[in-house]
């Protein structure tokens, strides 16, 4: 496939959702500090350009791409399952996909392609193999699986395991890091000795790309590469290097384990700032275009957290409701 053509609407729409994650990214980070959501939510500030070329990539193809996400990709799975429906999943409320009982991490739609994820890390990639394996046995045709993980993630071993098996049994698979260069609290060279961390996939035998995981289009370009190759049986390696602005999760204070003086000047390191830029260049943005985008992406997030939040939370009973917990619904059948 090589070179990408992008029209000028395809890359308004990267726009919208490079702004759409940025927004979401300081709703998440608003709501917790005003205290009301809790919980350990990981903002994706800083890693916008991954999202809004991965949503891309999956809008231009005509191939289905089943997948998890990592904790920092909520403009991806409010892509798959609607920004409202996940927004309140996000929150725990009744008006979630999954009835408020799965939250981010667990949310699952097989209908939209939402495979969910595992809270102990490293697990998933096994999972969506065994998920490509399942496509493959069926004789499905351009439909493959999709495993993000994050550079702190694929340092479990069950992620070998799982690129062992795609590369031996030629799964229509892509494996796609999110390298942000840190894993909580661990800086990606003290977990790897590579520089580039899609050069694992030459260990088994498969293709790797490196690409600015600040570029969405560069991103974009990348995965529908990279979906190309799955949807031919070749699984292969993704990576986009990019940068956590936040701490870990929200609230986590990161001064205390890494120099932070890169915020002093966060607008040199703006992934959302340089795509305008290159957007104000090619004359497809001005300043009013850009207000009412902004404009236009804060009043559907912040509507889609204010409904969700008058929404109630799933009782006692439903929460423990085991038949639904172990039921064979995964919302919708393959
Ligand atoms: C098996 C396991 N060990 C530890 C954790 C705790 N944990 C949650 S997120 C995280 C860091 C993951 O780093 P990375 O994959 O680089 O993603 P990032 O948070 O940087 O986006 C850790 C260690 C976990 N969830 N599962």
């Amino acid at each position: 496939m090589g070179a990408v053509n992008f029209s000028k609407e395809e890359l308004l729409n990267m726009y919208d959702e490079i702004v759409k994650a940025r927004v979401i990214g300081e709703k998440i980070v608003e709501f917790i500090y005003s205290g009301r959501i809790a919980g350990a939510i990981h903002p994706c500030l800083g890693q916008e350009a991954v999202s809004a070329g991965l949503v891309s990539a999956f809008r231009k193809s005509d191939i289905k791409t089943y997948g998890t996400a990592t904790h920092r990709m909520q403009t991806v799975m409010a892509y798959r399952l609607g920004l409202k429906p996940f927004i309140s999943e996000l929150l725990l409320r009744k008006g979630g996909i999954n009835g408020g009982i799965s939250g981010e991490y667990h949310v699952t739609s097989i209908e939209k392609t939402q495979i969910p994820g595992t809270g102990a890390l490293g697990g998933a990639w096994g999972l969506i193999a065994g998920f490509a394996w399942g496509l493959k046995t069926d004789g499905r045709k351009r439909e493959i699986g999709f495993a993000p993980y994050g550079d702190g993630a694929i340092s479990s071993g069950a992620t070998y395991e799982a690129m062992n098996l795609a590369a031996i049994f030629k799964l229509p698979m892509l494996f796609f890091i999110e390298n942000n260069g840190i894993a909580m609290t661990t800086p990606v060279i003290k977990q790897s000795p590579l520089e580039n961390l899609a050069d694992r996939a030459a260990a088994f035998n498969m293709k790797g790309v490196t690409v600015d995981g600040n570029d969405p289009i560069a991103v974009a370009e990348a995965v529908l590469n990279g979906m190309e190759l799955a949807a031919n049986f070749e699984p292969n390696v993704v990576e986009a290097k990019c940068m956590r602005w936040e701490g870990h999760y929200v609230g986590d204070d990161q001064s205390l384990y890494r120099d932070v003086k890169f915020r002093d000047n966060l607008d040199a390191i703006d992934p959302v700032l340089a795509f305008q830029k290159k957007l104000v260049d090619l004359k497809y943005l001005d300043d009013a275009a850009i207000k009412k985008v902004r404009e236009a992406k804060v009043a559907e997030v912040s509507e889609a957290f204010e409904e969700g939040m008058t929404q109630g939370v799933a009782t006692r009973e439903e929460v423990l409701d085991y038949n639904r917990i172990y039921s064979n619904d995964a919302g919708g059948e393959l």
